[in-house]
């Protein structure tokens, strides 16, 4: 048969993402098939189209990353460009419509209804080999966990972690691949599935389980090489926390001295409490880039929000990265539970406090299901079991509006070079555009720390 994967992301904030999910996708269908990638952050809708008529798919896999932006201050939705590409696979194809990701693990149901695809795959894409085998041999693909169609009652409930092997299927000659070589140089890898912690606003463990499965390390440094030789200049691990399984995390970065991966990379952490060399022993094997996911510096709102470490536990994770020579970035979320001017206040001062860095500024959790966040906003009388979440939902604590929040936020930190509120506008795009069309690779914020 014939397969086409389709990955209709076009979003370039902060930097255009390769769309790693359909290599792991690709390598799940058996060699009996001729699988091909289209990426629309490489060919127009008519291009599209050609490939549509001419390659003629039989089965047509659509990556679905991104609902939203998550940003409340400057809200943008994506599924229905989604359902354009849809559309115009019907009016193009007959193929069977397959869709899966992140953004549709997350919203299944909401998300098959308004693209009308054939079939969903909510959770990991490794299961779109079986779903491919059971549409040839005419066997009930709805057998398959977490396959579901808009006509099944089947409970859209995520299916357990795929115990099968975990494949990729990278080509240094894809065509897709020299966009990003020329668009900041950045390719990415994923060294574990999984998140251990249990943060209330959190989807990732969700989509990835809340237990890890660690790749061997010496097989992510072989993924590493080949990026590199592939002509990466950086690459972004894309772990929930790469430092979640600090033995796991600093075997990986051994593997990577041993194997003699030379380009910088960056990756999530946690400022959580570690071993004093962690950070020098991960820049040693290149690790350039640390993005603390911290989200509040008031010691309440950490403890709302479950995260595994204190205040005192960020200065020092942020003072250690500093002292190994690394460029640091902290993302802030405003608006827990409980959140109140007060905490606003402690926070901006605690952030005050953080030297060399970046910060990146949300105001507002997106309510998604699946977390605590959700829970706690059905009790509270904020949301209810019928409200329609897919259009961004954004939680309001009690004691401060979202306004204000933003407000005091961009009174103290608005005209700062090294903060970021909300997701980029047109001019920090511009710049990024600018910055990658004269050669540098790369994230960028670099450039921003003060
Ligand atoms: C790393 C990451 C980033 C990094 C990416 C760096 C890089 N160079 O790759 C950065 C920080 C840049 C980033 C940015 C953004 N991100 Co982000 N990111 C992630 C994260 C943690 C991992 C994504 C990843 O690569 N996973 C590894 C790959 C292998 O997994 P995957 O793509 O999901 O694919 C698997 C399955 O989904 C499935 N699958 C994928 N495609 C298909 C297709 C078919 C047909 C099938 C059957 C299955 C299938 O199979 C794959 C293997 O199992 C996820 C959360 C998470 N844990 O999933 C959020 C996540 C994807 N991001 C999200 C968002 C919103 C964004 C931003 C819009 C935020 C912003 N305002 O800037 C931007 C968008 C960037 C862009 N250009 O698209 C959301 C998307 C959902 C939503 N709420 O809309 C997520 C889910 C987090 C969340 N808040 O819930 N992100
Ligand atoms: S540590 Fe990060 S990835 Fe894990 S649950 Fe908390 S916010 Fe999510």
């Amino acid at each position: 048969m014939r397969i086409l994967l389709v990955s209709p992301n076009t979003l370039t904030v902060p930097y255009p993402v390769y769309p790693l999910g359909l290599d792991y996708v690709a390598a799940s269908v058996s060699h009996a098939h001729e699988v091909q990638i289209a990426d629309l952050n490489t060919l127009s809708l008519l291009e599209l189209e050609k490939i549509l008529t001419s390659f003629c798919p039989d089965i047509i896999g659509l990556s679905c990353r991104n609902i939203d932006n998550i940003d409340a201050s400057d809200s943008r939705f994506f599924i229905q460009d989604y359902a354009a590409v849809v559309s115009l696979m019907r009016s193009h194809s007959k193929a069977t419509i397959v869709i899966g990701g992140s953004a549709f693990t997350i919203m299944p149901r909401e998300i098959l209804s308004i693209l009308g695809a054939d079939y969903g795959i909510i959770g990991e894409g490794e299961r779109f080999g079986l779903l491919v085998e059971a549409i040839k041999e005419e066997r009930d693909p709805l057998q398959i966990p977490g396959v579901i169609s808009a006509s099944s009652e089947i409970e859209t409930i995520i299916p357990a972690p795929w115990d099968g092997p975990i494949v990729r299927d990278f080509h240094r000659n894809a065509t897709h691949n020299s966009f990003y070589l020329t668009q900041g140089g950045m390719l990415n890898l994923q060294s574990k599935r999984g998140c251990c912690f249990n943060c209330i606003y959190c989807s990732y463990p969700h989509i990835e389980g809340g237990k890890h499965r660690l790749v061997a390390p010496d097989e992510v440094a072989r993924t590493a090489l080949e990026l590199q030789d592939a002509g990466a200049k950086y690459f972004f691990i894309t772990d929930s926390a790469f430092n979640s399984d600090i033995k796991h995390s600093l075997a990986v970065a051994k593997a990577f001295k041993a194997a003699g991966v030379s380009i910088p990379w960056g990756s999530f952490f946690a400022p959580m409490k570690l071993p004093e060399s962690y950070f020098s022993t991960l820049a040693s094997a290149g690790l350039a880039h640390v993005e603390f996911g911290t989200e509040s510096m008031a010691e309440s709102v950490l403890k709302t929000y479950r995260k595994p470490f204190g205040v005192s536990d960020v200065f020092t994770a942020h003072r250690q990265a500093i002292d190994a020579g690394l460029h640091v970035a902290h993302y802030f979320l405003f608006g827990s539970p409980g959140e109140s001017a007060a905490t606003v206040t402690e926070s901006l001062d605690n952030i005050d406090r953080l030297n060399k860095t970046f910060c990146f500024f949300y105001i507002g959790i997106r309510i998604l299901p699946q977390t605590a966040m959700y829970d706690i906003a059905l009790r509270e009388g904020k949301i209810t079991t019928s409200t329609n979440l897919l259009k961004p939902i954004f939680y309001e604590a009690d004691d401060i509006d979202r306004h204000t929040i933003e407000e005091l936020v961009r009174a103290r930190v608005g005209k700062r070079i090294n903060c970021l509120v909300g997701s980029s506008g047109p001019d920090e795009i511009r710049a990024v555009n600018k910055m990658y069309s004269r050669g540098h690779t790369g994230p960028l914020w670099e450039h921003l720390i003060r």
